[in-house]
């Protein structure tokens, strides 16, 4: 034991029984001791969840799920046992580090379990449960024909165009949902019990409180950035639509109505790139296809992983460690059950960082990839920090970093890195740009909808009974899209998105969609380039690099308007770098669009 620790023992030890003391009596050495023993407490917590997580994650069974459970369960303990104790040191001026933490150690849960250890143990068992549900799913096609997992149904919606077997095929791994049902309400109910005892109105509520502001006006800031972005979405709707129609007839698609959701080329009509050939421009196609180009090539999960760390590299990031390569699950394992959704992790807080993903050679999986590595070099450049500064500055943050990079992916770049012969010259750019829409901009609504819905069901404004109605009224009203048939009561469709039944908080990535285009256009212009942003790309910038870490190394310890501006001088959120990267585009959508309907 250093002298160092020896220290911190002893001034944790006065501490534990100076908590005993009426608030008036605390003092900002008080304060200090609580939060360096807390933030101890609960690294050791994390560490031993991260890590049965992990195994639960890649080996799913009855004993790693509850084995996760019981983990996870510590954690949250001690978290809301801590957060109800911080409420001591409430009123004290302490420096500002110090309160930063203490208000972060009361926010730090994205569900909290109630006091009563039976429904602690109910709730953490219930949440486990329902992400290994989702890791198990599957559609077995009546009368035989062999079962098909999460990643074969997500290649039929990227490739099949017969709609009749799509709507099958869809509303195959939507049955995935429905005996999810009873569990979500239970959990719904125990996890705003937790909330409510940690002073939240609600869980949503909870969830809303972690961006600097207050949590109404966060829900207005997201209505806000919305409304800046929405004619561009309603925009590309109506082109797509009218593409859909051609190709599948008016009694397929309707004319003026919403979209079938099964033909937009993702299960959950998120992210439309797959159907890019069928409503490409006709002359302004870039002409070189990502996914066959690594087809060709036969780039292994593996290779394609280093392409993206070769990014990193280039802007001077150090390379990952070589545990990285080790221990992160790059493909779908022939012998276990596993759960297949990208993630990036951190196991040990200091240089153990993984990814657990499945990855296909194709140009959405050479995106995942930026996406999930962004999250593993932001939790590298802050785990030097206090625990609880160690986040990124707000949770959109932590979904756009790697984004961020992924938009450097350029035809200039593919050239630069051998993939490609040479890039398409200006008059390809709309065919470019309309690729880079089907996944940015057509999310953008998706990236609302999850957490509108979760934000009322929290609150009880929607009840159990109107689960699934609620969840396809907002699909129709934010993303103009429509189930293949009728869906009822007895379906659960949001139980057959990951975040939903993982628990894990939406708002972000519509943030983060938000967010990267910030990014982009203040690390491009930096990086001195003058041409159109979608050309632009960052690719071995050491000052781009400098100015990317100089953000991430702040981790969660200011708010984060000062991490936004260390990057890109700004401290708003703001839609105008998204709108400024698509405005050809726009323009265009929209004399396309001339005499077609437009909305739904
Ligand atoms: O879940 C993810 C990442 C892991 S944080 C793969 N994403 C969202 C989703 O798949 O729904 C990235 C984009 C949106
Ligand atoms: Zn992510």
């Amino acid at each position: 034991m250093t002298l160092r620790s020896t220290f911190a023992a002893a001034a944790a030890l006065f501490a534990a029984a100076s908590w005993l003391l009426p608030a008036s009596r605390k003092t900002p050495a008080d304060a200090r001791a609580f939060l360096e023993k807390a933030n101890a407490e609960l690294l050791k917590l994390s560490v031993e969840g991260q890590r049965a997580s992990w195994v639960r994650s890649t080996h799913i069974t009855y004993d790693t799920e509850l084995l996760a459970a019981q983990a996870d369960e510590r954690f949250i303990q001690a978290t809301v046992r801590l957060a109800k104790q911080a409420v001591e040191f409430d009123g004290l001026t302490l420096p500002p580090d110090q309160a930063r933490q203490l208000k972060l150690l009361k926010l730090s849960l994205t569900m909290a379990a109630p006091a009563n250890p039976a429904e602690s143990e109910e709730l953490t068992r219930i949440a486990s449960g329902l992400e290994g549900a989702y890791g198990r799913g599957k559609y077995c096609p009546p009368g035989g024909g062999d079962c098909m997992d999460i990643e074969e149904i997500g290649r039929v919606l990227a490739a099949d165009r017969d709609p009749k077997r799509l709507a099958r095929v869809w509303t195959g791994w939507h049955a995935v949902g429905a005996p999810m049902r009873a569990d979500y309400q239970r959990f719904v109910e125990l996890s705003n019990k937790g909330a409510r005892e940690l002073g939240f109105s609600d869980t949503g509520a909870m969830w809303r409180s972690k961006y600097d502001m207050a949590p109404d006006e966060f829900a207005r800031e997201l209505d806000r950035l919305w409304e800046q972005v929405r004619p561009l979405y309603v925009s590309l709707h109506a082109y797509v639509r009218k593409r859909l129609v051609e190709k599948y007839g008016a009694d397929v698609v309707p004319a003026k109505g919403p979209i079938p959701a099964e033909l937009l080329g993702n299960l959950w009509a998120q992210e439309w790139g797959n159907i890019y050939p069928l409503v490409a421009p006709a002359d302004a196609d870039p002409g070189y296809d990502l996914t066959r180009i690594l087809k060709a090539r036969n780039a292994t999960p593996q290779d394609m992983v280093r392409f993206g760390e070769r990014f990193f590299t280039s802007l001077g990031f150090a390379p990952l460690p070589a545990t990285f390569w080790e221990r992160s699950m790059f493909a779908k394992p022939r012998d276990r059950e596993v759960v297949c959704h990208a993630s990036a992790w951190d196991i040990d807080a200091a240089d153990d960082l993984r990814v657990k993903m499945c990855i296909d050679s194709t140009a959405e999986y050479f995106a995942t990839i930026h996406h999930e590595l962004g999250h593993n070099f932001y939790q590298r450049a802050y785990n030097k920090l206090p625990f609880q500064f160690r986040d990124s500055a707000n949770d959109g943050f932590h979904e756009a970093v790697g984004d961020t990079i992924a938009l450097s992916v350029t035809p200039e770049y593919l050239v630069k890195i051998g993939l490609l012969n040479s890039a398409p010259d200006a008059s390809k750019d709309i065919g470019l740009l309309l690729d880079r829409a089907l996944e940015k901009v057509a999310f953008l609504p998706f990236g609302l909808v999850i957490d509108q819905w979760r934000w009322k069901v929290f609150a009880g404004e929607v009840k159990p009974a109107g689960y699934n109605r609620a969840w396809w009224d907002l699909k129709l009203k934010y993303q103009g899209v429509a189930p293949p048939s009728p869906r009822g009561e007895s379906d659960f469709d949001p139980g057959a998105k990951y975040h939903v039944a993982s628990n894990t908080p939406y708002a972000r990535y519509f943030l983060a969609e938000i967010q990267q285009f910030q990014f982009h256009r203040a690390l491009a212009r930096l990086a001195g380039c003058k041409g159109p942003l979608h050309r632009c790309s960052v690719y071995g910038n050491p000052e781009a690099g400098a100015r990317l870490r100089k953000m991430l190394e702040m981790g969660q310890s200011r708010p984060w308007p000062d991490a936004m501006e260390a990057l890109t001088g700004e401290r708003r959120m703001d839609a105008t770098a998204m709108l400024d990267y698509f405005a050809p585009l726009k323009k265009w959508l929209d004399e396309q669009n001339a005499g077609s309907p437009v909305g739904w």
